[in-house]
């Protein structure tokens, strides 16, 4: 059935959607489990795209069957986000992903409201790193939720910055965990990336170069929610 609701915000994932941090996460949360005996490779790490840092460290511990204490999980998860942070530090906006600045500012100049919402604590600082500090009109992190990415919350606490109904905001997203929030809060869900993790999404983009807003949206108001 058509869309009944205008299109009228975008709300962006950061990790894997504007910028390829994802990588960074990954080489950090390799080198955690390394220390402590065992690997993963990249297709497990796609399970970890989009999910906070406690729950990313909850899965990886399972994986190589370790049990640790609370305060020892802590200091890991702390260790870890020292890595990141080491690897984040020379970001700058060279690191954009191709064509997403283009289409950032394409919505923008088209009136649509704008939001950022990350399961990331450091979203900031890595906005900050590449110039879109001041860029968007909501911005919804890791410091601001209680409940990470596969929930909703994140993207329903965009929508009321924002002040629209779910229904009229576009998600993009890189994560599974990303697309199931978007669609558990009522939302158009746009997967960039690759279809056999995303084909959930109500379309994917391989990224946003040769992706515009009218088509994007012709192609969604078919497809309605
Ligand atoms: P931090 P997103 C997510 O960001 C990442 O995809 C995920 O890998 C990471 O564990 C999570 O942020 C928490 O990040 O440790 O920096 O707080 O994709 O939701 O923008
Ligand atoms: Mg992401």
């Amino acid at each position: 059935m058509p869309s009944q609701n205008p299109l009228t915000s975008c709300i962006f994932d950061l990790d894997g959607v504007i910028v390829d941090t994802a990588k960074y996460h990954f080489q950090a949360w390799r080198r955690l489990a390394n220390e402590l005996g065992f690997d993963f490779d990249e297709h497990a790490n796609e399970g970890l795209k989009g999910v906070g840092r406690m729950e990313s460290l909850e899965i990886i511990l399972d994986w190589g069957n370790i049990q640790l204490s609370q305060e020892e999980k802590q200091a890991w998860a702390d260790r870890k986000n020292g890595w990141y942070q080491e690897l984040i530090r020379q970001m700058n906006a060279s690191e954009i992903l191709p064509g997403a600045m283009e289409f950032l500012e394409e919505v923008k100049g088209l009136g649509k409201h704008i939001a950022l919402g990350s399961s990331s604590k450091n979203a900031r600082t890595i906005l900050d790193y590449i110039g879109l500090g001041e860029y968007f009109d909501v911005v919804i992190d890791g410091n601001s939720i209680t409940r990470t990415k596969p929930d909703p919350q994140v993207f329903l606490l965009c929508a009321e910055g924002l002040n629209q109904a779910p229904a009229s905001c576009v998600v993009f997203e890189d994560a599974q965990s990303g697309v199931d929030a978007a669609i558990a809060g009522g939302f158009y869900a746009v997967g960039v990336g690759k279809p056999e993790s995303l084909g959930h999404a109500h379309l994917v983009i391989p990224g946003f170069v040769g992706w515009d807003w009218n088509r994007i949206e012709k192609y969604l108001n078919n497809k309605g929610i």
